[in-house]
């Protein structure tokens, strides 16, 4: 068994480090090897302290997430380590720097003192993977910090700062200088005291009236029927355990809610995201020895609201950026546009006013593209025109420096076309932010059939320097998340011309878990955006020849109905929100009427969901058949970030594995032998059809 759990005497102190990278998981080797170590601490008569500490980025992240596929936890688990720090007679301080999460931070309420580096931060975060912590988190933070305080930190999720953990309590002290020297003195001067009273297990402990009256007035709201949240309930019911019942009841009581939840959809869909998200990182095949390239600056073309959120998401993380664009007059609503979204963050304290100032200083607009010549990294962001495209790429061929990283921010157009206009085609590649772009996680990064294997490995990890979420693309009509909602959307619409109305096709998507329907999606985003899209791909003979496919968006869009914007579109808007429309509902049923589409009064929300959601994954398959997306968890990387697809179903791939291909395949024949498949549209992906033979 590899050496990850090591100690050194340090005078009167037993210092243990636990050394497994990359985040020091507590793994089944880690606690063994933990466990023994102390035993041998507690024997040893020239040791009065102990000290631990983790080696490398960070103090324990939590659990070896990994386990929670095994039946059982392997022994030992987290408890019996921590009732062991819980007798022994020596005081244990845990030192912390980096991330302390979740067993982590449990092996850290355990010991008799915790100290830590001012950058660290803390958290139980186990409801993040649809779990509860379970090894004495909701038991031993309350006594440490207060119900209320233990409930926010373990119904959110979220972390807290060093500052802001010895406000609470959580920390005893917030060292300075070098840490593990800093934490040896500290120690040092608790070598020989008795650790008793600080053993929180053994804490007499009972809450606050008015702070449980609280954590239940937040249970009652979270008993919402669906839409995931049960590892959310499951935590705070346990948490509201702590001083009710005796300390080991408590504690039975966690670990069986904590096997609970792991086994369900839920978790087993959230930790499939988390590894998916890491995953979709790493490009398959990559030569060895590659060197990146390096981007310091960048240069955006194009000050629209996309181009403007994608100055911002490089500002936000330090880059100095040049926004050009044509005019003067656009550059003044891009700056205001800054200004504005920087100023809202301002106001409602998210940010100083001293790093929203230094924040848009990094932004600098100009008319003039060659001072984008010297960039590092340029990305066009103009308005989706594959011919003004074109010329920016020949153009950006001309004046970039050599080796700079050239991209499209397109949504749909052929960015294999865009590369070969440049003439350094290697230097190209789509990077397809979502709107707004400072907000929205998801990166979209479109490998040319061309782009040099650095270049695409650059900008990937270029993405998590900028906070983005990214998945990997080839070229193709819409790339992973357009494409895939070319089915979504078309039966969204066949459905309005039968009878259902805009506001039930919304409801019954956004009830199963969806973000935003499909019609308020579009009314959001723009009638007219959508409509253009699939009149160009008309044009272009990419679509099937139906006259009644997407004709409602096409039929709004020629009403003037644009949407939001204009008032109307799916919906009647009063202020923004969205409010069901006689009028729209009569231009649905008058395309019924024309294209000979039967009426019905029998669609039910299940139908709304299989209708709409399975031609959605049935191309995600395709996509896969055709080596688009890497891998599965890609797909559903792109759906969970950047079209409001619910975490806890894992994404379209993952839920076609949750309800069963089977049933996916029986659905589409079922609505295949009802609606007639003239067009295909119900036809089994290859790769979908095999599945349920293998
Ligand atoms: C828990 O503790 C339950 C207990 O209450 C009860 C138990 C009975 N396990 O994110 P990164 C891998 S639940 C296994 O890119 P960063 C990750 O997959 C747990 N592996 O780094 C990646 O692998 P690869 C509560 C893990 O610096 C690599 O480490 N804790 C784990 O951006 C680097 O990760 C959490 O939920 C793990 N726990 O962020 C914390 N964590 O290189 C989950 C990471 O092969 N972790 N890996 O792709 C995080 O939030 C982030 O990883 C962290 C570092 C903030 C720590």
């Amino acid at each position: 068994m590899a050496e990850l759990v090591t100690v050194a005497r340090k005078g009167p102190v037993g210092v243990v480090t636990i050394n497994n990278p990359p985040v020091n998981a507590s793994s089944q080797a880690v606690r063994v090897q933990l466990l023994a170590l102390l035993k041998e601490l507690e024997q040893d008569g020239n040791v009065s302290a102990v000290l631990i500490c983790c080696a490398g980025r960070t103090f324990m992240a939590g659990a070896d997430i990994t386990e929670f596929d095994l039946p059982e936890l392997p022994a030992p688990h987290p408890n019996e380590i921590h009732a062991f720090l819980d007798s022994m007679s020596k005081p244990v301080v845990a030192a912390m720097h980096g991330t302390t999460l979740g067993a982590g931070l449990e092996l850290a309420l355990s010991c008799h003192y915790r100290v830590a580096g001012s950058g660290a931060r803390f958290g139980l975060p186990e409801v993040k993977l649809g779990v509860i912590p379970g090894a004495g988190g909701t038991q031993r933070l309350p006594r440490l910090i207060g119900l209320q305080k233990a409930v926010a930190m373990i119904d959110s999720g979220e972390m807290v700062s060093a500052a802001e953990a010895l406000d609470s309590g959580l920390l005893d002290a917030v060292l300075e200088g070098d840490l593990a020297d800093a934490a040896l003195q500290y120690t040092e001067k608790l070598a020989g005291t008795h650790p008793g009273p600080r053993v929180l297990a053994y804490r007499p402990y009972s809450a606050d009236t008015a702070q449980q009256a609280a954590a239940k007035e937040l249970l009652a709201r979270l008993h919402r029927p669906g839409r995931g949240g049960h590892a959310r309930r499951q935590a705070v019911e346990a948490t509201l355990q702590a001083g009710q019942i005796p300390f080991d009841a408590a504690l039975e009581d966690e670990g069986r809610r904590f096997v609970l939840c792991r086994d369900t959809d839920e978790s087993r869909a959230l930790r499939h995201a988390f590894f998916a998200e890491r995953a979709a990182a790493r490009i398959p095949n990559l030569p060895a020895n590659l060197t990146l390239r390096t981007i310091q600056t960048v240069g955006i073309i194009g000050s629209g609201t996309m181009g403007t959120g994608i100055a911002m998401s490089f500002a936000n993380a330090g880059f100095p950026v040049v926004l050009q664009d044509l005019n003067e007059q656009t550059l003044e609503r891009a700056r205001k546009q800054v200004q504005t979204t920087y100023n809202a963050a301002v106001a409602k304290g998210r940010m100083s006013a001293e790093e929203a100032a230094r924040r848009s200083a990094l932004i600098q607009t100009t008319v003039d593209d060659t001072q984008l010549a010297g960039r590092d990294l340029i990305i066009e962001a103009v308005f989706e025109d594959f011919e003004i495209k074109k010329a920016i790429f020949r153009r950006l061929g001309e004046i970039a420096r050599p080796g700079a990283i050239l991209a499209s921010n397109t949504s749909s157009l052929d960015v294999n076309v865009l590369a070969e206009c440049s003439g350094r085609a290697g230097d190209v590649l789509g990077m397809h932010f979502f709107s707004p772009a400072h907000i929205m996680r998801l990166l979209e990064v479109v490998r040319c059939d061309t782009t040099a294997p650095e270049v695409l490995a650059t900008i990937m990890q270029l993405a998590k320097r900028i906070n983005k979420v990214a998945a990997v693309s080839g070229v193709c009509f819409g790339f992973i998340g357009n494409r895939m909602l070319e089915g979504y959307l078309r039966e969204a619409e066949f459905l309005l011309m039968e009878g259902a109305t805009p506001a039930f096709i919304d409801q019954s998507l956004e009830e199963w878990g969806l973000a935003m329907g499909p019609c308020r999606m579009i009314d959001m985003a723009g009638v007219d955006v959508a409509a253009k899209v699939v009149i160009e791909q008309r044009k272009a003979g990419n679509l099937p020849d139906d006259d009644t496919y997407r004709i409602v968006v096409q039929t709004l869009f020629e009403r003037g109905r644009h949407g939001q914007k204009t008032g109307q579109g799916y919906y009647r808007y009063e202020g923004r929100k969205p409010v069901e429309d006689e009028s729209a509902l009569e231009i649905f049923r008058e395309l019924g009427q024309k294209y000979g589409v039967k009426q019905r009064n029998d669609i039910t929300a299940q139908e709304v969901v299989e209708r709409c959601l399975y031609p959605l994954i049935a191309e995600g398959y395709r996509i896969l058949e055709e080596g688009i997306a890497y891998r599965a968890g890609d797909i559903d990387v792109v759906w969970l970030h950047g079209y409001g697809f619910p975490a806890y179903r894992g994404g379209p791939m993952f839920h076609a594995q949750t309800v069963g291909e089977h049933k996916i395949v029986a659905a589409m024949e079922r609505f295949a032998a009802e609606r007639g498949n003239p067009y295909g549209y119900w036809d089994i992906p290859q790769s979908l059809a095999k599945a349920l033979t293998a």
